[in-house]
């Protein structure tokens, strides 16, 4: 499937690499691939047969890991630049939705709107998975200026300190749905040759950190932490404020993303058009999202359907026993002591 490329004026992000010059260098990061992976910690797969540790997250061992290296040794993004950083099923689709509805809200009318014919992650790429589809060409990102990525921030740390970088969205969400939602979508995209993950042991997985981009905890706080010290660079959302207040969080989205609602514009109820655009009852039942595919890579295609599932706070609990509830609860309440984060229970 085509991306949709919304006009460059929108999308002008910057490339500071063109794929010709730096044919040696990326060259050179496909070989620190090839070397490192037969050295990196395998552990047992959710979606592939294993998953590796680099840098201390777990990745799939070939688009993530080779997607991230290069972006880590050849990407450097604008100040401009939004960068969505998420952990897979806390809300990326939703999000990428939001954001690109909000920063283009006056280029689009809400009637022809292009989510109501594109999938959220058509309008709004995986900077890794996009660079590792596209065999490693970095000038077509130029389309684009809102980016998204998995990554934990340790490994995109200099985008972080360096000013002239990009500003980050990220979004948390109860580990209980997470794990639940994540259980499930894997499952789904699960080759057939190897056997469904049992609850049971996606869930023990899950809590010793082994889960793509994971350990979740080290992800969220590494962003957490980032937030309270530089909260111009990061907004840090979660889900379930997101549910509760949408029209407070897309406002603080145009805040941080540059693109304040006007007086005349939240009067105009542009603010709901957005939260109603993007909801899940519309998205899940568009036909674009009911039966179109998203191609993140060779390797990776996925129903747009999968990407919508319940959409509700709380759902965990009904997949998880009371046991299995007060082991993640304590492990939640262990790493984030003294954070000054809380999930509900
Ligand atoms: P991804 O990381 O694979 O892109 P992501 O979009 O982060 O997935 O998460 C999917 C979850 O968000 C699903 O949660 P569930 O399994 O608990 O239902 C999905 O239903 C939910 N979701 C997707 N779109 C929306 C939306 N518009 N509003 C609320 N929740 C949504």
């Amino acid at each position: 499937m085509a991306a949709f490329l919304p006009p460059p004026q929108c999308n002008n992000i910057s490339i500071t690499h063109n794929e010709q010059k730096y044919s040696n260098p990326i060259e050179k990061t496909s070989e620190r691939y090839k070397e490192a992976l037969p050295k990196l910690p395998k552990a047992k797969g959710w979606m592939t047969e294993h998953l590796v540790r680099y840098q201390g997250v777990w990745l799939t061992p070939n688009a993530a890991l080779k997607g991230l290296m290069w972006i880590q040794d050849h990407f450097k993004p604008r100040p401009t630049d939004i960068l969505l950083a998420t952990f897979p099923k806390t809300g990326t689709t939703w999000l990428k939705a939001l954001i690109f509805a909000t920063v283009n809200r006056t280029r689009y009318g809400f009637s022809d709107h292009p989510l109501l014919t594109t999938g959220p992650h058509d309008c709004f790429p995986f900077l890794d998975a996009y660079v590792y589809e596209n065999d490693r060409s970095f000038h077509d990102l130029e389309k684009f200026r809102l980016l998204s990525t998995h990554a934990p921030l340790t490994l995109l740390q200099t985008w972080m300190t360096d000013e002239q970088s990009c500003r980050f969205v990220y979004i948390c969400r109860d580990p209980k749905d997470v794990l639940v939602s994540k259980w499930l979508f894997m499952n789904k995209l699960r080759p057939k040759h190897l056997p469904p993950i049992s609850l049971e042991e996606a869930f023990e997985l899950f809590c010793q950190g082994i889960s793509h981009y994971g350990p979740y905890w080290d992800h969220v706080l590494g962003y957490w932490k980032a937030s309270l010290e530089n909260p111009e660079k990061i907004l840090f959302l979660k889900y379930e404020d997101l549910k509760k207040e949408p029209f407070a969080v897309v406002k603080k989205l145009g805040e941080f993303t540059g693109h304040p609602f006007s007086v005349e514009e939240e009067s105009r109820g542009v603010v709901q058009e957005i939260v109603k655009l993007c909801s899940f009852e519309n998205l899940s039942n568009l036909e674009v999202n009911k039966t179109s595919v998203q191609k993140f890579s060779r390797d990776i295609v996925v129903d747009n359907r999968h990407f919508f599932r319940k959409g509700q706070v709380g759902d965990g609990k009904n997949y998880l026993t009371a046991e299995m509830t007060q082991r993640l609860n304590a492990i939640t309440s262990e790493k984030l002591h003294d954070s000054g984060l809380v999930f509900g229970n």
